[in-house]
């Protein structure tokens, strides 16, 4: 059987040395869900073992924009750790990554616990204020493929997040699920979408997390930012281009490739 310390080591390497592995899945057909959030823990753990703070947690494959894109039809979490979160306008250095792309995302910040069972009521009412955001994907898998397991094991690819420069509280955004987004990438629209591309409301992702999280023994707690899934699909970022992220309501974040 597969050890989730020896999938997280290698994982570890692989983002170190910015060289992308195969899947785990392909060598392990016995490779399931539990070993894969296992793995994933011992990953994120040499980050906070380093120094980095745990500040939250992502959603993965919360949209069907994003399961078609990804081949994958079941949403993921990971977790998000202090040295991920980029600062506003800062450019996406491409030698710090193996193959960046970048999508919309709507980011919550809580203000109380989000206690189980958790709806999207309840969301709402521990939720602090909401971001247009950014999710860096980063994929330590060869050419972006990879089984459920596998992208599990590897945090869901997070590799970096922006947050946009406008805060709302919920009660300050007429319809969550009709923030638009218009991704625009050296000038021109590739794609635009609604938040309502993530689970039918970005809040019913973050109450996923929540009933999820409850089920293995955590919670989400005060103060933790949580990105909600990608409401677009992901977009690689280029050495001396720029994709542009117009939230409607929220600001743009714009994300340049050095
Ligand atoms: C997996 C992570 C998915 C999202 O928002 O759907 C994700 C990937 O696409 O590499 O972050
Ligand atoms: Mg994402």
């Amino acid at each position: 059987m597969i050890d989730p310390q020896d999938i997280a080591g290698e994982l570890i390497v692989a983002e170190r040395e910015r060289k992308a592995i195969g899947q785990f899945s392909e060598q392990d057909p016995d490779f399931d869900l539990d070993t894969a959030y296992r793995a994933q823990q011992a990953f994120v753990q040499a980050k906070l073992d380093a120094g980095e703070r745990l500040v939250g947690y992502k959603l993965g494959l919360t949209s069907r924009n994003k399961q078609v894109a990804m081949g994958v039809d079941s949403p993921l979490y990971g977790r998000v750790t202090s040295g991920m979160i980029c600062g506003y306008g800062e450019p996406v250095q491409l030698d710090r990554f193996i193959h960046p792309r970048v999508e919309s995302e709507i980011a919550f910040l809580l203000a109380r616990d989000v206690e189980p069972p958790a709806t999207v009521i309840s969301v709402l009412a521990a939720t602090d204020v909401i971001f247009g955001a950014v999710d860096i994907l980063d994929s330590r898998y060869e050419g972006f493929k990879f089984a459920l397991t596998d992208v599990v094991a590897d945090n869901a690819s997070a590799g970096g997040f922006y947050l946009g420069p406008i805060a709302r509280r919920p009660d300050e955004v007429a319809d969550l699920r009709l923030i638009g987004c218009v991704v625009r990438v050296s000038g021109d629209v590739v794609m635009t979408a609604a938040s309502a591309a993530v689970m039918g409301h970005p809040a019913a992702s973050v109450a996923w997390l929540a009933n999820q999280l409850a089920a293995e023994g955590e919670g989400l707690k005060a103060g933790q930012l949580v990105f909600s899934g990608g409401v677009t699909a992901p977009v690689p970022v280029e050495a001396g281009g720029s994709v542009t992220f117009e939230f409607d309501g929220l600001g743009s974040i714009e994300v340049a490739g050095v």
